[in-house]
């Protein structure tokens, strides 16, 4: 899939992705009423990675429903919702019109690190309860939570319990590293206006920390014996990037900040060396790699 955010709000941006190789098309994280975003410049790409403070620009759910029917006639390819609420009664309503437009999935994303005076909804563990008691008994869809990094163990913990007890079924790990900052030294400047530059940093810079996420969910759900899917994304470039997310127990994979930098040809790429990995290992299947990494 691609990742939510880069290239892929608006219909132009999805039908572009409905023509590429891409497995599954994510749209940008939807709000309820239409958003600018925040003040610019907002955005940093460079070869390693990304640093971004968009603020959730998106052309509102109601728009972007249209928009999912209308890309819906051009393409087979599941087509997932990615919502974004200010609060918990928001992400219930998003979820609620999620369900009822002609996405095949829905992905909440409870870990935007960017919109000023809101922290990210998954650090409070409270409100990821609630969401994901009422996703479970209200959303019909397949639904993944978009989480962010742990770093506190008493936290992750907590939310790996409320994943099993709510029977969660699917996750996505990681979103950016929130409260990151780029500095351009010659101007002794922010690279980014918003937040006074701090923002989500993604890409290569945070690869390591995105298959940590992915190896201990999945060990912890193997663990507790509770099958919940693992959506993997952060800062895969290329097929072995993907192969690693793989080893480390995801079922499926994003690309974010690399199509930024490229363009669709990104997801044919991937998939190929993916493809060339397997067979030159002797792998009939991705399910035969899935968790399969080998520790000391
Ligand atoms: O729009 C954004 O600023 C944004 C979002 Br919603 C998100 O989930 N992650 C991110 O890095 N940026």
């Amino acid at each position: 899939m691609n990742a939510s955010g880069p290239k892929c709000g608006s219909l132009d941006e999805l039908k572009k992705l409905a023509k590429s190789d891409v497995g599954a098309i994510v749209t940008k994280s939807i709000s309820l009423e239409p958003r600018k975003g925040n003040e610019i410049p907002r955005a940093h790409y460079d070869e390693i990675g990304s640093l971004n403070s968009l603020g959730i620009p998106n052309l509102g759910i109601e728009q972007v429903a249209k928009d999912i029917s209308a890309i819906k006639k051009e393409t087979s390819k599941p087509i997932v919702a990615n919502i974004a609420g200010f609060s918990v009664d928001d992400f219930k309503k998003l979820a609620l019109a999620a369900n009822s437009s002609e996405a095949d999935m829905i992905e909440a994303n409870l870990s935007c690190p960017n919109i000023i005076g809101h922290p990210q909804t998954a650090y409070d563990t409270k409100s990821t309860k609630e969401l994901a008691e009422f996703f479970k008994d209200n959303v019909s869809l397949p639904l993944s939570i978009k989480l962010p990094v742990y770093l506190s163990q008493h936290q992750k913990n907590e939310v790996l319990e409320l994943i099993v007890k709510n029977k969660v079924k699917m996750v996505t790990l990681i979103n950016t590293v929130g409260d990151s900052l780029m500095i351009n030294p010659k101007m002794e400047m922010a690279v980014m206006k918003p937040k006074k530059g701090v923002g989500g940093l993604g890409g290569r810079y945070i690869k390591p920390i995105a298959l940590g996420a992915v190896w201990t969910f999945y060990n912890y759900f193997k663990e507790n014996k509770y099958d919940c899917k693992i959506i993997g994304v952060g800062g895969i470039y290329n097929g072995t990037d993907a192969f690693e997310f793989f080893l480390a127990g995801a079922n499926a994979v994003q690309i974010g900040s690399a199509y930024y930098r490229t363009d669709e040809t990104i997801f044919t790429n991937v998939k190929n060396e993916l493809d060339k990995i397997l067979e030159k290992k002797g792998y009939k299947s991705l399910q035969k790699i899935t968790g399969k990494l080998k520790t000391f």
